[in-house]
């Protein structure tokens, strides 16, 4: 529907050099030693950027497990070499008792900020590692669980170009890419026979190419975590993390758009979408071709995994706070194709519908209380196959 093709020159073009401070010496040596051990773990964190073809190379010669947030970028694009040692299900590996054991790291190496996943966080603060390294460009050190206890200030790109170990023995990360693929085999049974919010994600991003995908905060970027799949299918992830906050979400991903100049899809809850609506008038602003798939749980569903979902009394006044509101006038208002959907199947056909405006609403309805335990279920199977062998 828009040429991308066609330069845009109303469009800001802004010329970017990367950080070009090489690494020192002394911080160069350190890390050589580093990658020389065994049990070592990668944490990829956020990154923007596409990453060069170095870092695969560095990846299958390290040999070590790789941690990658959603945001990192490296779940849609690793090539069939590297793939057994992308790990993109720690958020619930982690959650499993005798994994966590089994599975302990000498050192850890943490590219970029933190990732999102909880579990991870507590598990290398539980750790207290003698050997965290983070090696971020941010001048800030961005360690929330104070864990961190080196510091390397750099590019990342600076990082793929080191020795990263000769011949390893690889036990140890065949036991992360084994409980990973019992992961999936359980994600993909799970997602088969049930149908809430994060199996209708799984969905999503099962079937999401060549396209920039934005994820608003509180459940999504989640289920980004637990349900989006390392495969190679050209999508670069986006999400405004900072201090986590559901607003001006739908503005974001028209600014991606603006910048990229390639289809987007958003994945936004109800209250987010809610607080910053009056983003789609971008529509009319700059060239646009968006699909927005609303979470529509009624309210804010982030919060019925936490403890005081079980305090009936004010529970829903303070924190489910349900807005009894469908988008289906709003999208008439911006003059958005619209769709409003409750299952797979649903979900499927309004996603295969030709698309006839610059703006697509898909509004899919869901239950809180129901996300929840489906939820729960997953956990408890996963954690049924990791059982039979940790
Ligand atoms: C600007 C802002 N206000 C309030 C919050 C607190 N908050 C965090 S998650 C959330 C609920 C979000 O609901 P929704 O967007 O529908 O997503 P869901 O939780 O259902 O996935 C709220 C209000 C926040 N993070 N940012």
């Amino acid at each position: 529907m828009i040429d991308f093709e066609t330069p845009d020159r109303t469009g800001l073009a802004v010329t970017s050099f990367p950080l070009t401070a090489e690494m020192s010496q002394e911080a160069q040596q350190f890390l050589v030693k580093i990658f020389n051990k065994e049990r070592g773990i990668l944490i990829l964190g956020e990154h923007a950027g596409i990453l060069p073809d170095s870092f695969w190379e560095f990846i299958r010669q390290l040999q070590w497990p790789v941690l990658a947030d959603p945001l990192s970028n490296i779940r849609g694009g690793a090539p069939e070499s590297a793939q057994r040692f992308i790990v993109d299900s720690y958020d619930a590996l982690l959650k499993h008792d005798g994994f966590r054991k089994a599975v302990e790291p000498d050192v850890i190496v943490r590219i970029g900020p933190q990732p999102v996943s909880k579990a991870l966080a507590l598990w290398l603060n539980s750790l207290e590692p003698a050997l965290y390294v983070a090696v971020d460009e941010s001048p800030m050190m961005r360690d929330p669980q104070s864990a961190v206890t080196h510091h390397i200030q750099a590019a990342s790109d600076a990082v793929w170009t080191l020795e990263s170990g000769g011949t390893k023995e690889s036990h140890y990360a065949n036991q992360w890419s084994e409980a990973n693929r019992l992961y999936w085999e359980a994600v993909r049974e799970h997602a088969d026979t049930e149908t809430d919010e994060g199996t209708l994600a799984h969905l999503l991003f099962e079937q999401s190419s060549e396209c920039d995908l934005i994820l608003s905060s509180s459940m999504p970027i989640r289920d980004a975590d637990t349900f989006y799949r390392s495969a190679p299918r050209n999508v670069r992830i986006y999400a405004n993390r900072g201090a986590n906050g559901i607003d001006g979400v739908v503005s974001t991903a028209f600014g991606v758009q603006a910048a990229n100049r390639r289809p987007a899809l958003l994945l936004i809850g109800d209250l987010a979408f809610l607080h910053d609506m009056n983003g789609l008038i971008a529509a009319t602003l700059q060239p646009s071709d968006i699909t927005i798939v609303i979470m529509n749980n009624n309210g804010g569903g982030i919060f019925s995994y936490l403890p005081q979902s079980g305090e009936e009394r004010h529970y829903e006044a303070l924190f489910g706070t349900p807005t009894g509101l469908s988008f289906k006038d709003a999208a008439a208002m911006y003059g958005a194709q619209y769709d409003a959907v409750q299952s797979k199947e649903e979900l499927m056909a309004a996603l295969g519908k030709e698309k006839t405006a610059a703006v697509r609403l898909i509004e899919v309805f869901t239950n809180r209380r129901h996300n929840t335990e489906t939820h729960r279920k997953l956990w408890g199977k996963v954690n049924g196959r990791l059982d039979e062998r940790w």
